[in-house]
């Protein structure tokens, strides 16, 4: 029995470590800003967190969306375009924002079982072939947070 517990607590401090070191590839803070016109995109936010090796975010899809592109918003002249992007690079070990003025996601048509969920499902894709599900937070124009 002793010598049963002495592993797990091996196998946690192995778990432990290779989360420190920031070589999970991972990503967190996905929110969805709905859009309060339904014809109109909504934009999405969320943290790329690398891994061990260079890759890139190829594509984001969700079963329940009519639409999602990846894009960056750019300022020339004082003036700010959006601009569809292919792929993201997201290198080893390091953190790619999706944020408000830069780059982020466009949806279009988030179906009403998400929306009554406040939650949406989408799947990244890597490069590497990765893939990797996360939840996104629907936050409705006027609510709280
Ligand atoms: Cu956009």
């Amino acid at each position: 029995m002793k010598q049963l517990s002495v592993f797990f607590v091996g196998l946690a401090s192995l778990v432990l470590a290779s989360c420190g070191q920031g070589d999970v590839l991972f990503a967190d803070d996905a929110v969805i800003n709905l859009s309060p016109v339904d014809d109109n995109p909504s934009a999405g936010y969320m943290t790329l967190h690398g891994g061990r090796q260079d890759t890139e975010l190829v594509s984001v899809v969700s079963d329940d969306v009519l639409r999602l592109e990846m894009h960056e918003t750019v300022t020339t002249d004082g003036v700010a375009t959006m601009k569809p992007l292919k792929s993201v690079a997201v290198p080893a070990g390091g953190k790619v924002k999706f944020e408000p003025g830069g780059k982020h996601l466009m949806i279009w048509g988030i179906g009403q079982g998400s929306r009554n969920l406040g939650l949406l499902r989408m799947t990244l894709i890597y490069a590497n072939d990765d893939r990797i599900q996360i939840e996104a937070v629907i936050k409705k124009q006027g609510s709280a947070e």
